[in-house]
């Protein structure tokens, strides 16, 4: 069984995974009509990874006899400055997603529910690769500066990129 507590919390970060799901396939649609196929298909597997993290919770709750029932979810962003802008957002999103990460963890420890402060361990982990490679990105659009060659460079790697990182539904 699962303290009311610890569920409650839980079916918040369920919100916010499928809510980041949301905002990062938005930004894909924008960077698609944007001249930016590459980031727009990086940003779709991606969004596909923050679905992933949403179902990896959904299960673990319901399967500790609680009940994970969605929420409503915001309008997310649809216009931006330019690429670095969708880059910069996403970092940002990533960090709060980060301070949820670790409240819910706070919350299960202090409940001493142990399991639950397990399983989160892997998200704790996926937010500290997720930072780095955002914050990675980010380096390279300030060396690359608003140049259209640069800027077209970079979409190229963003679509290796999202080859080299499928949406992992093995996880789940
Ligand atoms: Fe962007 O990572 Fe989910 O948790």
């Amino acid at each position: 069984m699962i303290a009311k507590k610890v569920e409650t919390a839980l079916i918040n970060q369920i919100k916010l995974e499928e809510q980041s799901s949301r905002i990062y396939m938005a930004m894909a649609s924008w960077c698609e009509v944007n001249g930016f196929p590459g980031a727009a298909r990086f940003l779709y597997t991606h969004s596909d990874e923050e679905r992933m993290h949403m179902t990896k919770l959904i299960k673990y709750v319901n399967d500790k006899g609680g009940y994970a029932v969605l929420q409503s979810l915001e309008m997310p962003d649809d216009k931006f400055q330019n690429l670095f802008d969708v880059f910069d957002k996403i970092l940002k999103h990533e960090e709060f997603i980060t301070e949820s990460i670790n409240e819910l963890y706070e919350i299960a420890f202090k409940e001493r529910d142990y399991t639950t402060s397990q399983f989160l361990q892997w998200y704790i982990e996926e937010q500290i690769e997720e930072e780095s490679m955002f914050k990675g990105i980010l380096d390279k659009f300030r060396l690359a500066g608003n140049q259209t060659g640069g800027l077209f460079h970079l979409d190229k790697e963003l679509d290796a990129l999202s080859v080299a990182t499928p949406a992992d539904g093995g996880n789940v």
